[in-house]
């Protein structure tokens, strides 16, 4: 079958690399074709528009989000939770677009992780200066699925700590195409993004978008 992997120009401009940080946390460089993964991030946009949510303490967080596939992780006043109807529309979110899935498919493969069906695709949006807070995801019903994560647009450093939020910090670059997987002890470790920088060399690349897949439910 032809996909988006099995083409050799493709493979040739991407060729990822992986590399296991320890504990469950993966980072393959160059994996995801990023122009395409902004054309159905448009898409899924326009469909769900980008929104602020709450913290449960009250207070907005700073990239805007929506979602895709079955379920959406939302805040309200009933704190975070994974609701199968968007608010904001009133009606069911998007699927998850077929090169998503395949994408993630291949991540599973490439991290020799096992293959789990994501049914929830949350999707971040940072501005310049934009970041987030140290935080664990533990919102889902099955807390030990791994979680893959895509990045876009300008670079990111991901800083990772361990269980308890006083645990030493580590700093990974994340870059355009690169998919960061958290199984195993690492899905449990508190993590967040510093504030984006410009590129000076893409002035107007002006975004940072992350794609989390879930297994929600
Ligand atoms: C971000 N990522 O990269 C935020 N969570 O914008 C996350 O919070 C995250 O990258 C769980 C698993 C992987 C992640
Ligand atoms: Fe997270």
């Amino acid at each position: 079958m032809h996909d988006l992997f099995s083409d050799p120009i493709n493979q040739a401009q991407t060729s990822p690399i992986v590399i296991h940080h320890g504990q469950g946390l993966v980072q393959i460089k160059h994996l995801a074709p990023s122009q395409l993964c902004l054309f159905h991030i448009q898409q899924i946009s326009q469909y769900s528009p980008f929104r602020k949510m709450m913290t449960p303490m009250g207070h907005p967080m700073q990239a805007m989000t929506t979602n895709c596939g079955i379920y959406g992780w939302i805040s309200d006043n009933k704190g975070y939770h994974y609701s199968e109807i968007d608010p904001e529309i009133n009606k069911h979110w998007t699927t998850i677009p077929a090169e998503f899935l395949q994408l993630h498919k291949y991540a599973c493969e490439l991290a020799n992780i096992p293959l789990f069906n994501p049914d929830a695709c949350l999707i971040n949006q940072y501005q310049i200066g934009q970041g987030m807070g140290l935080h664990q995801d533990k919102d889902e019903m099955d807390r030990n699925s791994p979680i893959i994560s895509i990045s876009l647009g300008l670079n990111a450093i991901f800083q990772v700590g361990g269980k308890s939020r006083k645990d030493p910090i580590k700093e990974y670059l994340l870059e355009d195409g690169d998919v960061v997987i958290l199984s195993n002890e690492s899905r449990h470790f508190y993590h967040g993004i510093k504030p984006i920088k410009p590129n000076p060399l893409s002035p107007n690349c002006l975004f940072r978008y992350n794609l989390t897949l879930r297994k929600s439910h």
